[in-house]
């Protein structure tokens, strides 16, 4: 990108933050177009401008700025603005291939999947895309009713990568390449390659570039989970309800934040333990620590601003200790997630 379009770009960033905070559809739309009248292409308007600025999004929530409504009505703004890209350009035509882009069963990410979407058909690729959530018995029938020489697999919860296994592998067997991408597959996409996908691109643009010099993709890709013998994953997936209330019994005894939580938040707090232990399991799953650890830190950053206090966490992974004291890769994850809240200043000291 010229200095010159970086610049129309960062003019008018301002705004639209503002058109996305005020839900303004219209004005958002017309901001973009403007922006590409004045020359800036729709793939810089994709990446330099509409994707930071859903960023800037998901952390207002997360600072406990804005509700859940606002983020979704902001959401549906910068879907908006890329669906208006995409009407207005043209692309080449016959397609280069065609690719298939969706979200796994339980993503609700799916505006960076959309963004992937639009820069591969900018490119001159057929594109499908599936959105959110789409389980993966649908997505194979899909596949084989319309042919795509190519599945691009959006991941941005780590939590997801057991399920993410799944339809990988689920894509293999019916001989469709897969093209992994998103923040939940961890630092490099390291996780992509642990499940065996063929490809992995960090950015829409990147994934552009690595599918023009290898196409057709290879089907390449070989999971790596040996490790996945010693059955504690497993163990993890078959005790989750177990765990999950004996998390919440000790947290009544030993934590009065939680006796003094309302029905609403009790219910958020239950679901946030029952993400801790889902994350536990699919670091477990993957064998690497960091799954576990990048979520205590996230829901640290979370709780705190809630107004409770994230030592509650080193309370709970503490809490896990005795009933897995029989699993001792599992441990070995929680002995991390005690390190890393520590770190991060929040131990919990019994009173
Ligand atoms: C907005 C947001 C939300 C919104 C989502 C709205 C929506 N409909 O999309 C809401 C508030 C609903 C949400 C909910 C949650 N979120 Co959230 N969310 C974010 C946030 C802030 C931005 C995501 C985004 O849109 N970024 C903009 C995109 C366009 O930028 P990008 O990632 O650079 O995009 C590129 C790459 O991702 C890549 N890419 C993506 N997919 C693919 C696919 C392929 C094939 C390829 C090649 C490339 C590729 O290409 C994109 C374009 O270049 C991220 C943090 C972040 N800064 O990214 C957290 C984040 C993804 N969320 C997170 C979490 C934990 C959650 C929740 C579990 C929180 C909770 N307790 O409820 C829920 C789970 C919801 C669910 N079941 O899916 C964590 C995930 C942690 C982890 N390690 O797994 C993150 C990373 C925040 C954090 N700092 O920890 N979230």
């Amino acid at each position: 990108m010229t200095a010159e379009r970086s610049d129309a770009i960062e003019s008018v960033r301002t705004a639209f933050d503002d058109h996305l905070a005020r839900a303004d559809e219209t004005a958002a739309v017309a901001l973009v177009l403007d922006l590409l009248a004045r020359g800036v292409s729709a793939e810089d308007v994709l990446l330099d401008l509409i994707a930071p600025a859903q960023a800037a999004v998901g952390e207002r929530w997360v600072a406990n700025e804005w509700s859940v409504a606002q983020e979704h009505a902001a959401t549906h703004v910068s879907n908006r603005a890329v669906a208006a890209l995409a009407a207005v350009t043209v692309v080449p035509d016959p397609p280069l291939g065609s690719v298939a882009v969706a979200c796994p069963d339980g993503e609700w990410h799916t505006l960076p999947a959309h963004i992937v979407a639009e820069v591969l058909r900018l490119r001159g690729f057929g594109v499908r895309f599936l959105g959110a959530g789409v389980p993966t018995a649908h997505l194979i029938s899909y596949l084989h009713q319309n042919g795509s020489d190519l599945i691009a697999l959006s991941c941005m919860l780590a939590v997801r990568l057991p399920r993410m296994y799944r339809t990988i592998e689920a894509c293999r067997l019916a001989r469709v390449p897969v093209l992994a991408g998103g923040a939940g597959f961890g630092p490099d996409g390291i996780w992509a390659r642990t499940l065996g996908a063929d490809l992995y691109a960090r950015t829409a643009v990147d994934a552009a570039d690595l599918l023009a010099e290898q196409w057709p993709p290879p089907l390449t890709g070989a999971p790596a989970l040996d490790h996945l013998a010693d059955g504690e994953y497993a163990q993890l997936v078959g005790r989750r309800g177990d765990l999950l209330r004996h998390l919440v019994d000790h947290l009544h005894r030993c934590f009065p934040p939680m006796r003094r939580c309302a029905d609403e938040r009790h219910e958020a707090a239950v679901e946030d333990l029952g993400f801790l232990v889902d994350f536990l399991a699919a670091g477990v799953f993957v064998d690497d620590p960091r799954v576990f650890t990048d979520f205590l830190v996230f829901l640290a950053d979370v709780l705190a601003p809630r107004g409770v206090p994230p030592a509650g966490l080193d309370l709970v992974v503490r809490a896990l200790c005795e009933p897995l004291s029989d699993l001792p890769r599992t441990l070995t994850h929680l002995a991390a997630g005690r390190g890393r809240l520590e770190r991060a200043g929040h131990t919990w000291t019994d009173a």
